[in-house]
């Protein structure tokens, strides 16, 4: 009798850990490990939304993998982003393909001046085209998320009111944002955000040109005590994946994280909508900072400045057997 009741008991343990085992989420041991790596600090918005993914993958794939998130290039940072992925140094990274703009032709389109009106429109704008035209630059990676910026406006330690203001003023920009500072005759001086918390300190450059949420979280706005509304031009980022990498992960994780994808472009864009509302309030009451608003005539005159850098991508973007024309009116057809 005793030994019956031993026998059952037994069987009985069996049967709960062969069910634990079978339905339990697998232990942090037992997952896939994936190294994110990112180029600016945690705080900012590339970083907000890598960590917005991996507690999502995460939860989405019932822990069966397991994100290790390195912000601030401390795994690789913003120039070596992609090739770094490509090599499989990261398993995942986030690229501002400003920084690149050779490379990036057919998306960085997007940073012409064509009226992308707030990050979200712009995210958006940029994953279509992407998604139509699959650019031979991404042929290596897989593409987990497309998203932008805000709108640039000029940050800067001195007023800018007009044109003549801005003339042969050292502003840091990138990429297609460059140009435009150029147009406006201003001296456009060319590096990663990260370096240019350095760069406003020792004031080798006077300011810059980007979305406004950098005020905040860089705390630009104890440097930059004047703000130009431009509203002119985002930047385009991605978060790419090691093609090899992607292709070893089981069809169900592949499926969580290729479902995110427009989620999350979108979800980032939106965030960082967000913050820019939030950096502008922060900046006017914590550092007293002006906004200038170029009146509807001032206005003007900027943008006339503007007009032949479309043409002249589309002229180049033709040479390079790109169909230029196609591209820009896409664009334009997806901000609506
Ligand atoms: C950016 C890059 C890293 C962190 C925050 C950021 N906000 C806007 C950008 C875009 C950018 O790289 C740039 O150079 O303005």
């Amino acid at each position: 009798m005793v030994k019956r009741a031993f026998c059952t008991t037994i069987s009985f343990l069996f049967f709960i850990i062969t069910c634990l085992a079978l339905f339990s989420t697998p232990a942090a041991a037992d997952a896939i490990n994936l190294n994110y790596a990112n180029f600016p600090p945690a705080p900012t918005f590339p970083c907000v939304q890598m960590e917005r993914w991996k507690v999502e993958v995460e939860k989405r794939t019932n822990n069966q993998v397991a994100i290790n998130t390195f912000p601030g290039g401390t795994l690789l940072e913003a120039k070596g982003m992609m090739d770094g992925v490509i090599a499989g140094q990261a398993d995942i990274g986030t690229i501002c393909m400003a920084y690149q703009p050779g490379r990036f032709i057919i998306t960085n389109a997007t940073s012409l001046p064509l009226g992308i009106p707030d990050a979200k429109t712009g995210s958006m704008a940029l994953l279509k085209l992407y998604e139509k035209y699959k650019p031979k630059a991404f042929e290596e990676v897989v593409v987990l998320a497309m998203f932008t910026n805000a709108p640039g406006n000029v940050m800067s330690m001195v007023p800018v009111r007009t044109l003549e203001d801005i003339r042969g003023l050292d502003l840091r920009a990138s990429g297609g944002a460059a140009q435009i500072l150029k147009a406006w005759g201003a001296n456009p001086v060319g590096m990663p955000m990260p370096a240019t918390v350095e760069a406003l300190q020792k004031g080798t450059v006077k300011g810059l040109f980007s979305s406004l949420e950098v005020m905040k979280d860089f705390k630009f706005a104890e440097n930059c005590k004047f703000v130009t509304m431009t509203e002119t031009v985002i930047y385009p980022f991605s978060v790419i994946m090691n093609k090899s990498k992607f292709n070893s992960l089981p069809p169900d994780v592949q499926k969580v994280m290729m479902d995110m994808k427009e989620e999350q472009s979108l979800w980032t864009g939106a965030y960082m909508d967000e913050q820019i509302k939030k950096a502008i309030a922060w900046s006017k009451e914590s550092n007293n900072v002006e906004f200038i608003s170029l009146s509807a005539e001032e206005k003007a005159r900027w943008d006339a400045k503007l007009e032949f850098i479309t043409q002249d991508w589309i002229k180049d973007a033709t040479e390079k057997g790109l169909p230029a024309e196609e591209i820009i009116k896409d664009i334009r057809a997806y901000i609506q």
